[in-house]
């Protein structure tokens, strides 16, 4: 498949584009900054949050799918949050509709449900209503109810994924449940690329970790088969003060009061 990657620059993205193109895709990357040298694939620079700098990519590149990653990974005022992650979601999803481009994955986040208790046994399933844990996971919840409505109104295949912790290794006792190694990362990304007619599906994006919280069938029914697991790393992982807090809620830190702002900047 011709894929465009956005945010190919970031942590993600660069894991993607290797890994992509060993499995015979071609990758096209966007970004808001230049490619780096000795970049593999073809490079766009500009702004996910400009309809048009994305308009224009759709008019000169032949895709088959997008994978959508481009978005501040962090917590900033709500309407900063929504135009990050959800209007730049709306500037993808007209351009595929105005030029046929039939697949989105998106990078969703485990922070859309991240405000729900961690459960005492069994797992989270991705029926559980949304319930963001900050600015960042509201907007993320946006992105995904504007997939659902582009699936509904236009037949586009549209899967999230909602990443746990994406990293070379886990390094707190939370990513024990919520890693999600960057071989993983592939193999859901491919997945989502090439499941037959998922039609609008949400996912939760972690390694096969012993001790995860998250339900992996709805990946598994998508053909996302993990084969990592955090606990390889339990050993090396030293026990923190924070630990209690963060296992409270299945978004950990974002749940504490740190992340407690108005929703508004004022000046
Ligand atoms: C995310 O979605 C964030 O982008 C990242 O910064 C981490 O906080 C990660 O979730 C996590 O929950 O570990």
């Amino acid at each position: 498949m011709r894929v465009l990657v956005t945010g190919a620059a970031g942590s993600i993205g660069q894991v993607l584009i290797v890994g992509l193109q060993d499995r015979d895709h071609e990758v096209v990357a966007f970004d808001r900054v230049p490619a780096p040298d000795g970049a593999s694939v073809a490079w766009h620079t500009g702004d996910c949050t400009d309809a048009d700098a994305v308009a224009a990519i759709f008019e000169t590149e032949t895709l088959d799918a997008v994978v959508h990653l481009a978005g501040h990974p962090d917590e900033l005022s709500l309407p900063d949050s929504v135009v990050s992650h959800t209007v730049t979601t709306a500037a993808l999803l007209d351009a595929m509709v105005e030029h046929d481009v039939r697949r989105l994955v998106y990078a969703g986040s485990n922070h859309a449900v991240g405000r729900t208790p961690r459960p005492a046994d069994g797992e989270l399933t991705v029926e559980h209503r949304p319930r963001p844990d900050t600015f960042y996971g509201v907007a993320k919840v946006a992105a995904e109810a504007l997939m659902s409505l582009y699936a509904d109104r236009y037949g586009i295949d549209a899967v999230s994924c909602r990443i746990g912790s994406f990293g070379p290794e886990p390094t707190t006792t939370r990513h024990l449940s919520t890693w999600l190694s960057h071989d993983d990362c592939v193999r859901m990304v491919e997945a989502a690329l090439t499941a037959p007619a998922p039609g609008y599906a949400v996912l939760y994006g972690i390694s096969r970790n012993t001790r995860a919280w998250w339900d992996l069938a709805p990946g598994r029914a998508l053909g996302y088969e993990p084969q990592d697991d955090a606990e390889t790393f339990s050993s090396r992982i030293a026990a923190r003060p924070e630990d209690d807090v963060e296992s409270a809620f299945v978004g950990g830190p974002f749940v504490t009061e740190a992340f407690f702002r108005p929703a508004l900047d004022r000046t």
